[in-house]
């Protein structure tokens, strides 16, 4: 017997589709987190780092580095049939903070990507998301041979909130990233679930 769609029973389910930025400083790992899980071909917007650039891109412990983001990433991820997320990546260099404003419009959550080697490059995103009350989480993405500190010190250099949640990471793999996300989405849910029952009591 050959079954039709419809007859199988099962009505194609309508994902939910959430937005979830990905910030932090110059050089954190932004662009490569949203390639490493993205499952279309993420649109990037690189430029090549010039000779102009150095005195104020500093690329110390991404030497490896060539370009950097002028506009955004963007990319997308199933995490359950009913689930999907849009990643917008950030870009990194304070002269493009313009930008920002326009990619925060709409996330449900953020994930703020730090780097222990340049830790105060991470202050300007947790201080926005604070600001404007957009749920975030901070991933230290562990990049070889950076020095491991314990979660805790890590939360006191960036004086997070407690419920702030803090993951080490790797944004070049695919598991570890998933982690984050699945993370944020959580925290963001818990967080929306607080604010409602704070206005219905
Ligand atoms: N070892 C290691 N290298 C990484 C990791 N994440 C990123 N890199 C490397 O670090 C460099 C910076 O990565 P990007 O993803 O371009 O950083 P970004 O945050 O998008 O940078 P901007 O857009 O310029 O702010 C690249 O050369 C990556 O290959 C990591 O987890 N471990
Ligand atoms: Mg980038």
């Amino acid at each position: 017997m050959i079954f039709g769609r419809s007859e199988r029973g099962k009505p194609p389910v309508e994902p939910v589709t959430l937005k979830i930025l990905v910030a932090g400083g110059f050089g954190a790992g932004k662009t490569t987190l949203v390639g490493a899980v993205s499952e279309i071909r993420p649109l990037r917007t690189e430029e090549l780092l010039t000779e102009a650039g150095r005195p104020v891109d500093d690329i110390r412990g991404v030497e490896g580095k060539n370009t950097t983001t002028v506009a955004m990433d963007f990319g997308r991820i199933t995490l359950r049939e009913d689930l999907v997320l849009y990643l917008f990546g950030t870009p990194g260099q304070d002269r493009f903070w313009f930008l920002w404003d326009e990619l925060a419009t709409g996330a449900l959550g953020a994930v703020v990507l730090a780097d222990t080697r340049r830790l105060e490059d991470s202050f300007a995103a947790v201080d926005y998301f604070e600001r404007r009350s957009i749920p975030f989480l901070v991933g230290v993405n562990c990049f070889d041979g950076a020095a491991r500190y314990p979660s805790e010190s890590v939360r006191a250099a960036l004086d997070l909130d407690p419920n702030v949640p803090l993951v080490l990471c790797d944004a070049r793999n695919r598991e570890s990233v998933k982690e984050v996300l699945i993370g944020v989405v959580q925290h963001a849910m818990a967080y929306a679930a607080d604010r409602r029952a704070a206005v219905t009591t």
